[in-house]
């Protein structure tokens, strides 16, 4: 098929992170010395943050309210330019969010370091499209006599509510959308991870957003709820679990006021087909990425692997022999491939799940983890790939076989999961491959290689049914969801028509 090109300029926007592997070989030496910083940072690491009462949650939605305005005329140029900024300070100051990152987030090394790159790389992006989308105004075609104009303009006060597990990424990915398209924000980060939030948003206001533009509201759920509540609010935007971006939808639905948008990227039970072609020390290093790196604590992470019979126990064995080579532990430790999950609740349900599928699972690998928030890579294999119904958020590994000829009923049973996020393909055959592409409605789609780590601008990121709303994240389309389109029609030929106002339209 042919390819539309829509990237943007490399002069524009050109993404800090060329892959998704984290760290690369020629990055050691430097980060050595970033290392070094790092340490000096976690000693400074700021204290705790207080959650917010009703009042001050209501207080910074009409703050936000007010601010809208004066924000919403600031040149779109001119509020590109912040974000611009606004990455610049990233970098500069990538030891302490590294340092915040672990400590709070319990990111690896690796893990940290991709998602400073993540956040800077949304920051450039957003605003180099937001110089197009929202820079100039589209003339559109229309008779002669008449001059018609689009505009992308904000929406008013968007609340942006994010997950724990990119506390700086997709926090900032949000805000920083909502922000170029016009909006005030208020933002409201996972209570798990307030300080990296604080951090993120003083530096935005370093950068120049103004501080009545942008709002931080810290607390749990019912902050959230509340926020979405709020009669004022125009706009949200949430990535979390599907379950919660029912509950928003629905208090959406039944407020009284303006219709407001939800733009929401959830879960996901993202599977991998691996088939007898495949290349399996590609296969056992691409599975153990992306079902455990991160904890498996990323809405893309490998949940449910199918391997071709033929193939399978050699692959389940090199998968179980690579991922018993992982290293678990302190993240602060460059040398550690899995940190802790989040918190002791994670651990709790993620412990609960193991010890369900050690009854009903053949279990391949089933690793000790240190004391403390850790959990060991786990290796199941399942009889029906429906005994796994929800998304399982950690280091867990389910494995079907499957009959080459029955590649119909995996394609049904991913299907069957009501999940369209991501999918990893293992295959040398291209009519498999498109065969795969063309039958399942999935977000992102990864073929011959590990299923994690999207580019932003490059690898726009989401899904649809119990996945999310789309557009997708770090894609072209993202933006106009953020914003009100208004078209303005002048009649220019009639004696009275206002040719003037339109010059330079036409
Ligand atoms: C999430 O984990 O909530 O591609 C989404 C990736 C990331 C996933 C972010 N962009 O791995």
């Amino acid at each position: 098929a042919a390819h539309r090109d829509i990237r943007l300029p490399a002069d524009l926007y050109r993404p800090q992170r060329e892959n998704s592997r984290g760290i690369e070989f020629g990055e050691r030496n430097a980060l050595d010395k970033l290392t070094s910083a790092i340490a000096t940072e976690r000693k400074a690491t700021p204290t705790a943050v207080a959650s917010f009462t009703a009042e001050q949650t209501d207080a910074a939605v009409a703050a936000a309210r007010r601010g809208f305005r004066a924000w919403n005329a600031t040149p779109a140029q001119k509020r590109a330019d912040i974000l611009v900024k606004a990455a610049d300070l990233l970098e500069q100051r990538r030891a302490h969010f590294i340092a915040l990152l672990q400590s709070e987030g319990g990111k690896t090394l690796d893990d940290a370091l991709s998602e400073v790159r993540e956040a800077t790389d949304f920051c450039r992006y957003y605003a180099a499209l937001g110089r197009k989308l929202f820079g100039e105004d589209e003339a559109m075609p229309g008779p002669t006599g008449e001059s018609n104009v689009l505009a992308l303009r904000g929406r008013g006060a968007f609340v942006a509510i994010s997950p724990w597990n990119f506390p700086l990424a997709i926090f900032l990915g949000q805000v920083t959308a909502a922000l170029m398209a016009g909006n005030a924000v208020v933002a409201k980060p996972a209570e798990q991870t307030p300080l990296i939030a604080a951090e993120a948003i003083k530096l935005l206001h370093e950068a120049g957003v103004p501080a009545s533009a942008l709002h931080l509201v810290q607390g749990d759920g019912a902050i959230g709820a509340a926020l979405v509540t709020h009669p004022q609010v125009t706009g949200v935007v949430f990535t979390g679990s599907t379950e919660v971006a029912r509950s928003i939808n629905r208090t959406l639905a039944a407020k009284d006021g303006p219709i407001v948008p939800l733009i929401a990227e959830t879960g996901g039970i993202n599977a991998m087909i691996v088939d007898a072609t495949a290349l399996p020390e590609q296969v056992a290093d691409d599975v153990v990425t992306s079902a455990f790196r991160s904890a498996g604590q990323r809405c893309s992470a490998l949940r449910l692997l199918f391997v071709q019979d033929d193939v399978a126990d050699r692959t389940i064995e090199m998968i179980a022999g690579a991922a018993r080579e992982l290293k678990i532990g302190d993240p602060s430790d460059p040398s550690t491939h899995v940190g802790p999950v989040i918190d002791a609740e994670a651990k709790q349900r993620l412990d609960a799940h193991i010890a369900k599928m050690k009854k009903q699972a053949r279990v391949h690998l089933a690793g000790e983890a240190p004391a403390g928030n850790f959990v060991a890579p786990h290796i199941f294999e399942l009889s029906d790939a429906g005994q796994l119904t929800e998304e399982v958020f950690g280091p867990i590994l389910h494995v079907v076989r499957y009959r080459a000829e029955r590649l119909g009923e995996v394609l049904a049973a991913i299907e069957a999961t009501g999940f369209g996020l991501t999918l990893g393909i293992h295959s040398r055959i291209d009519d498999t491959v498109e065969h795969v592409i063309d039958r399942l409605q999935v977000g992102n789609i990864y073929v011959n290689r590990n299923m994690i780590g999207a580019v932003v601008g490059v690898q726009p990121f989401g899904g649809s049914g119990l996945s999310g709303t789309g557009p997708k994240a770090g894609g072209p389309h993202y933006l106009a969801r953020f914003a009100t389109e208004q078209t303005v029609t002048i009649n220019t030929a009639a004696a009275g028509g206002n040719a003037a106002l339109m010059a330079g339209v036409e």
